[in-house]
């Protein structure tokens, strides 16, 4: 059972955490709404959320820049297995049964475990990081996830010396998924990391935003978040985790190779083939502005590309 293959760190990271990191959410979320600060997140807090289940967390990732409403968050998605529409999934996913849910842990590993998301949710140390979001499209958003480290996930089932990626997928039932009765794309949606990247702390599995459960059409209930990587690589609604050997295949690599590479990470040197990536439209504001080396995180995350050329592993 999975409490018994949780590992001490995973159990006690909470309580490893200097305690400075962590400070109650209800303190904080009360301090800034005092000081006139993310009345996003005060309505949130206060009422929309459409009644989804408060998740407890603590904030241990702030971000010094406005963070994008609630209803844009919400409303304005990338989710085609319910329609190629930014409103689409808003409307549509509603349709998504969440509970109950699984999330399959395989592959290159020895301790392969079939986890419930609520057994998971319970267990994780969750936290609240405000990251932000860039798509490959052109847009972006400042969105405060709920979740936990992909890396507690992966050191719970302690991946073998040969593992070097590691595959995802979305769940795959047209029945649910209306999008998928077109052939938009290969279904499931797929995608991958290299284990470096999974295994680094910024990688999250997201079970919630604005301090609730995740609304469907954000890739309820369980959808990773990668910030230095374009959206899509933050694949939505998972039911399988697969560690392997060789780089897995990945949605929109597969449907336009020429266009979306396996890394996908934020560069505004290197153009889309048919539009600049040097600049960037935050919803909610009216001027572009300069989109940043690795979506901003570059300070974390750069190391993990040294020597390698980023026009090539685009
Ligand atoms: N399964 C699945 N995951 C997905 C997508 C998708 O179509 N299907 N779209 C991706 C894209 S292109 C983006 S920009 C983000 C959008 O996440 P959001 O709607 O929560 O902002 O989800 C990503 N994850
Ligand atoms: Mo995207």
């Amino acid at each position: 059972m999975l409490i018994r293959n949780l590992p001490e760190s995973y159990l006690h990271e909470r309580d490893a955490t200097p305690e400075s990191l962590y400070q109650d959410r209800r303190a904080v979320l009360a301090g800034m709404i005092g000081a006139g600060l993310m009345p996003h997140l005060a309505q949130a807090a206060d009422g929309e959320g459409g009644g989804l289940p408060r998740l407890s967390s603590r904030l241990t990732r702030r971000l010094d820049e406005d963070q994008t409403s609630y209803d844009s968050v919400t409303h304005y998605n990338n989710f085609y297995e319910f329609g190629t529409d930014k409103e689409d999934p808003a409307r549509r996913a509603g349709k998504l049964r969440t509970r109950p849910w699984t999330v399959r842990v395989d592959g290159l590993v020895s301790k392969p475990q079939t986890i419930d998301i609520d057994r998971l949710i319970r267990l994780a140390p969750l936290e609240e990081r405000v990251y932000r979001m860039r798509c490959v499209e052109g847009w972006s958003m400042v969105i405060p996830w709920v979740g936990f480290p992909l890396n507690a996930l992966l050191k719970m089932v302690e991946p073998l010396g040969k593992a070097r990626f590691v595959a995802f997928e979305t769940l795959k039932d047209p029945g649910q998924m209306p999008g998928q009765r077109s052939s938009v794309l290969q279904w499931p949606y797929v995608e991958g990391l290299r284990l470096d990247e999974a295994m680094h702390p910024l990688t999250l599995l997201a079970v919630g935003l604005y301090g609730r459960v995740l609304p469907n059409q954000n890739g309820a209930p369980i959808r990773l978040v990668v910030p230095w990587k374009y959206g899509f690589k933050s694949i939505k609604s998972i039911v399988r985790i697969r560690l392997v050997d060789r780089q897995p295949p990945t949605s929109w690599n597969i449907s336009a190779p020429q266009e979306y590479g396996f890394y996908s990470n934020v560069n505004p040197t290197v153009d889309h083939p048919r539009w600049s990536q040097a600049r960037e439209r935050r919803i909610g504001d009216w001027l572009p502005r300069a989109t940043l080396p690795y979506n901003g995180y570059g300070a974390e995350v750069s190391q993990l590309y040294r020597g390698m050329n980023l026009k090539r592993y685009f």
